[in-house]
């Protein structure tokens, strides 16, 4: 069985939170947020959860493709803000959507969480057991920062998209993956951090906040990112000029210009929408994607081949090449 991207879809919080609305609560300005990222807006969550986010785009996705909850065999949600660690976000989703008791489970690889869900979900379709699959990328980043730190808060944001996965016996969407980690550099971007604190041992003092080695983990993106997109695409004898858009995740504008520099190619082949809504992690690709579908710059069914990118905590990175 092949695997085929039937259609994408998203949910973002209605509060937009302005460069401006963070001026009043921290030592911060719009020129330097802007200058140095790209970002101008970001959406904050009033309460809803990662579940409810994922549970949100799930049924736009639903209604876009016209495929019912009760059609779904699989739910995989990409995050690095579960609701909690038990239930996964993914069973929270199965409940919200109404689907069957149809397998559900997180994956966690930080930023790059989206690549890794869809490169599994491609497997699961393709073994023939499975004919459809919701693949989600959600995050409520909001409820990690440390919003004392101007450093790290201004950066991010909260939201959810996903796409839906189908078996076919001719289309195949998936054209080849390149997806790496590397542990070792882990500590320069961390989350959710917890020491071993039990009744032997003195009270942990980690607070979990995201934080962030902001020039090491630039380094590692327009060191490993441009070398993965020209992996994945010269492994399908394929060329960047064969390439329509490259979705990368969304971390700061200035990495997307470092990476298409490297790769000398223009910028404009690099889609992106960071100054509405900040960095969202593993939802920052499924966002932009959905987004790109919605707006006609991208059309399923047109066979044109793009690249999606995502690097992040872990440290983790991978590209795959697919092909619309
Ligand atoms: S930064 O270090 O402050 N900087 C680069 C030298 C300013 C342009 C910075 C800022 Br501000 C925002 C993001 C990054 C960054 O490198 N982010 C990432 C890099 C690799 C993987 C993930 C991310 C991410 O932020 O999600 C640097």
């Amino acid at each position: 069985m092949k695997a085929k991207i039937m259609g994408a879809g998203s949910y973002t919080p209605q509060k937009k939170v302005s460069n401006a609305m963070l001026e009043e609560i921290m030592d911060t300005n719009d020129e330097w947020i802007k200058s140095r990222t790209g970002i101008e807006n970001r959406h904050i969550s009033e309460g809803e959860d990662t579940s409810i986010l994922c549970g949100k785009a799930a049924l736009d996705i639903l209604g876009k493709t016209g495929i019912s909850a009760k059609e779904i065999d699989f739910i995989i949600v990409a995050t690095m803000t579960p609701d909690g660690s038990s239930p996964s976000t993914a069973c929270l989703v199965q409940d919200f959507i109404g689907a069957k008791p149809v397998m559900a489970f997180d994956v966690n690889a930080a930023c790059s969480g989206f690549i890794y869900a869809l490169s599994i979900a491609e497997k699961l379709i393709q073994s023939g057991a499975y004919q459809y699959g919701l693949v989600l990328g959600g995050e409520v980043m909001s409820k990690i920062i440390d919003w004392q730190d101007r450093s790290t808060a201004v950066l991010f944001g909260d939201g959810a998209g996903g796409v839906l996965l189908g078996a076919s016996e001719t289309e195949n969407s998936f054209l080849g993956e390149d997806i790496h980690s590397d542990g070792s550099r882990g500590d320069s971007l961390t989350a959710g951090k917890r020491a071993v604190s039990n009744f032997q041992l003195e009270q942990a003092t980690e607070n979990g906040f995201l934080k962030m080695e902001g020039r090491a983990i630039f380094d590692f993106a327009i060191r490993s990112v441009p070398e993965s997109i020209r992996t994945v695409v010269e492994a399908s004898n394929s060329t960047l000029e064969d390439i329509d858009c490259i979705v990368a995740h969304q971390a700061n504008y200035r990495i997307l210009k470092a990476i298409a520099k490297k790769l000398k190619i223009p910028v404009e082949k690099f889609a992106t929408n960071i100054a509405e809504y900040g960095n969202t992690s593993a939802a920052s690709i499924p966002i932009l994607l959905d987004e790109l579908l919605t707006n006609g710059d991208l059309v399923l069914g047109s066979k044109k081949k793009i690249v999606l990118t995502g690097f992040g905590g872990g440290l983790t990175w991978g590209s795959m090449l697919i092909q619309l």
